[in-house]
């Protein structure tokens, strides 16, 4: 949008005068930033009134996206950069003695996510309105986000995330939109003529949803789409006259936490309590919007597309069925044919453990309506298709069985549309994990690999070197990402590589100016920077990381570290509070940090930093300053991962295994520009088929890796007796179910010649530019154009 810089300071005036009787001069950061992003609202509100009547107005179908978690992060930047207003705003605020780094700063991350799966659906949110297509989020306002996470002792300790205690500027709420979701009691049909039946409810529990709207503002251009998160309250009036106490803490709780569970599955009364909640708001309050747009309900799906975004949300199927069954009375096989065209889910892990398995006791308990429907769900799809593909098959895929709902065949049967997020990850679904499902339902399996939103982890987060790429290319890859192929005629020019160079080296003094002032730690800027950040995972092997860094202190305490490169290996990890093995990760990460950084021998040829408390805003201020991104989880366990992309955005060279989408980043950049090794998927499943690992093997055929393991348990790395007996154990009593040992010395011999590449300076350049240069396809707004056209059929405004 248009805007002076006396404008905007005329408004920023107003908005601290109004809010908090206070002057440019008296206000703190804190009262700048929510004066500032008062009046940034104040900006897009129009537009965002403006694209709400063209919707309505057109009625052209939209998308609504269901999601357990979103992590936007700091809105601020991200909403003045898609405004056009980033630098107005800085520099008008300079003119006022302020920065808007520091001002920003006063902005809670929003971190009601846990880690990739809540974070691809923000850059979908990014995307979706930045292409201009009609998708909005639907997801729950937890009053606590993600649990802050201290390290204390080499602990992880976990602090509550109090986000919401200064108020939430972007949000709008809306109570006229608030509508009923109902728990628990009884349910019985009644006839009511002609062989049809209603359901009657007796003691149920009501509780009042009310929707917080937030804008999702399009980089410009006229879209603004809409972010609901629904809030748990008690419902005002008649229905219930005296609360009891534990009612009234039953809906304080639905709403206040998420559960900081990452691909693992908790099976918690209130995490079900949770998902029915938003999906039966989200839908209630979609079909009401509908219907007051004067639509026929059997026309929805020419209107309305709903994704399950993995099956947390898979409620969404019998939700829907209810509402137009008891609601509006249609016909079982008019709701069906509406559901399924409606519906589409994405798959997000091959992992047993995180796969959803509703108790059918629970389930009946909390939602006796919706459970009569599953299993109807389910006796039809038997019933349908015994004949057509055979007992066994039917049973295989079966919704409800051994006493359990398994959520994904819900999903997958009631859906039109299941897609992986990585080729690989999508082959392996179709191949192995859904094979079943690919036989009866082959029409519904696609791939959409993953993508990420440039706008935020380039513009936002390297801003230097976004103006290094315009002063180079020109502008209009900040449109259109594709444009940054632009960058492959300079593969080979010196003087523009030495220029890249150079601002990699400023995001690096940049880091370790943090580390400095949050480790204590200092670093050497023209060290080699390794960087893992990602939720701490067993399958995303950490350890091994760890391992190959006692590898190289060991060889520095042997003497045999002459010419080596200096390394700072930095991490950034949160660990499940309850995952026992995860946290003692992190506390050998720690403890071997502190003894090879207080070693004197090693000086500053190694030093290893765990940086506290990874989120959102920490991965902007890192992933820029990154030489090497590391992708090392087992072979097809990883279903895609996006750091790699953000990692590649930002001209970091991959370390990692051909798994997720690390195998479509070395097709796009090209085998000399990645850095892979250890098994590949097939290696993996021959080994599963014929069981014949053995990790002692290892252990005891190779010397390196004994004396590192030993190190573990023999009091060499300190203050770790029990975690190194635990990861000691993991790794040979328990026979080492990731393959760490396996591809233990693949990595160590990729490492080695990932350093030699490094000293060639020229070619390593090259590669970090090629791997800018051929960024575009892991953008998000490629991907959500993707789900737009092939699974949504939802047009850009
Ligand atoms: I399931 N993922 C996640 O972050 N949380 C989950 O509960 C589940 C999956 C992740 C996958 O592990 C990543 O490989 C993937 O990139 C991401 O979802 C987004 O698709």
């Amino acid at each position: 949008m248009e805007l002076t810089k006396q404008q905007f300071t005329e408004d920023l005036r107003k908005s601290l005068t109004q809010n908090f009787a206070k002057t440019t001069k008296n206000a703190n950061d804190q009262e700048i930033y929510m004066s500032l992003a008062r009046v940034i609202k104040g900006y897009y509100s129009k537009i965002w009134l403006e694209d709400n009547e063209y919707k309505d107005k057109t009625a052209a179908k939209q998308t609504y996206y269901f999601s357990i978690e979103f992590m936007p992060g700091r809105m601020l930047k991200s909403n003045l950069l898609n405004l056009g207003l980033l630098q107005t705003v800085r520099d008008a605020l300079a003119d006022i003695g302020s920065d808007l780094d520091k001002i920003s700063e006063n902005e809670q991350d929003m971190a009601i996510g846990n880690g990739g799966l809540g974070r691809l659906a923000s850059c979908f949110m990014d995307s979706l309105a930045s292409t201009g297509l009609p998708g909005n989020g639907n997801g729950i306002r937890y009053k606590y986000g993600l649990f802050k996470q201290r390290i204390i002792d080499g602990y992880q300790v976990e602090l509550p995330d109090v986000w919401l205690t200064n108020g939430n500027p972007w949000e709008v709420r809306r109570s006229d939109k608030a509508v009923e979701v109902k728990f628990g009691g009884n349910v019985w049909m009644e006839e009511i003529g002609h062989g049809r039946y209603t359901p009657h409810f007796e003691n149920q529990e009501t509780i009042l949803a009310v929707p917080y709207d937030t804008a999702m503002v399009g980089y410009e251009n006229k879209t603004v789409n809409n972010l609901c998160l629904w809030r748990a309250e008690l419902p005002e009036g008649s229905e219930v006259i005296h609360p009891s106490l534990d009612y009234m803490q039953d809906v304080d709780t639905l709403s206040a936490v998420l559960y900081p569970d990452d691909s693992n599955y908790s099976g918690r009364l209130l995490r079900l309590k949770q998902e029915y909640f938003f999906v039966s708001a989200g839908l209630q309050r979609i079909v009401n919007h509908y219907l007051n747009l004067g639509l026929p309900l059997p026309r929805i799906p020419e209107h309305v597309a709903v994704h399950i975004n993995d099956t947390h949300p898979a409620l969404c199927i019998p939700e829907f069925m209810r509402i137009l069954i008891d609601e509006h009375e249609m016909s079982w096989e008019s709701a069906w044919q509406l559901t399924v065209k409606t519906m589409s889910y994405t798959n997000h892990t091959i992992m047993a453990e995180a796969m959803e398995k509703w108790s059918e006791e629970m389930m009946k308990s909390l939602l006796p309506r919706i459970y009569q429907i599953i299993v109807e769900i389910d006796n039809r799809f038997a019933k349908e298709y015994i004949p057509k593909v055979g007992p066994s098959l039917v049973h295989n895929t079966r919704i409800v069985k051994d006493g359990k709902v398994h959520m994904a065949n819900l999903s997958i049967i009631g859906s039109h549309s299941t897609n992986g997020v990585a080729k690989i990850h999508s082959d392996l679904l179709k191949d192995v994990v859904l094979h079943d499902f690919y036989i009866i339902f082959p029409e519904r399996f696609n791939n959409k690999t993953n993508g990420i939103a440039e706008r935020r982890w380039i513009q936002i987060a390297n801003e230097e070197l976004s103006g290094l790429i315009d002063e180079t290319i020109g502008k209009s890859w900040r449109k259109d990402l594709n444009d940054l192929t632009v960058l492959k005629a300079f593969q080979d020019n010196d003087e523009i590589l030495n220029k890249f160079e150079a601002v990699k080296f400023h995001d690096k003094e940049r880091l370790a100016k943090l580390i400095l002032e949050k480790n204590g730690i200092t670093v050497n800027p023209n060290a080699i920077f390794d960087v893992q950040v990602k939720r701490l995972h067993a399958y995303k092997r950490q350890l091994l990381n760890l391992l190959h860094i006692m590898k190289l202190y060991f060889d520095i305490k042997d003497g045999n570290a002459e010419n080596m490169v200096p390394r700072v290996f930095i991490f950034g990890a949160k660990a499940a509070p309850s995952y026992q093995y995860a946290k003692a990760i992190i506390k050998a990460i720690n403890e071997v940090a502190n003894m090879i950084n207080s070693d004197t021998d090693v000086e500053d040829k190694l030093k290893v930093v765990f940086l506290e408390n990874y989120n959102v805003s920490l991965a902007e201020q890192i992933i820029p300053s990154a030489n090497v991104g590391e992708q090392i989880s087992l072979a097809s366990t990883e279903a895609s991962g996006t750091s790699n992309m953000k990692f590649m955005l930002n001209g970091a060279l991959t370390i990692g295994t051909l798994d997720g989408a690390n195998i479509e980043i070395k097709d796009a950049v090209g085998d000399e520009n990645i850095f892979i090794f250890g098994m590949n998927k097939d290696d993996v499943l021959e080994y599963y088929t014929n069981g014949r690992y053995q990790s002692t093997e290892i252990y005891n055929s190779n010397p390196i890796l004994k004396r590192i393991l030993n190190a573990f348990v023999d009091g060499s790395i300190p203050n770790i007796e029990n975690e190194g007996r635990e990861i000691f154990d993991s790794m040979t009593v328990y026979n080492d179910e990731y393959f760490v040992l396996r591809d233990f010395d693949s990595y160590v011999e990729t490492q080695k010649r990932l350093e030699d590449y490094y000293r060639d300076r020229h070619a390593w350049n090259k590669s970090c530019l090629l791997n800018i240069a051929n960024a575009a396809r892991f953008s998000s707004d490629r991907t959500v154009r993707e789900y737009a056209e092939q699974i949504w059929q939802i047009n850009p405004r």
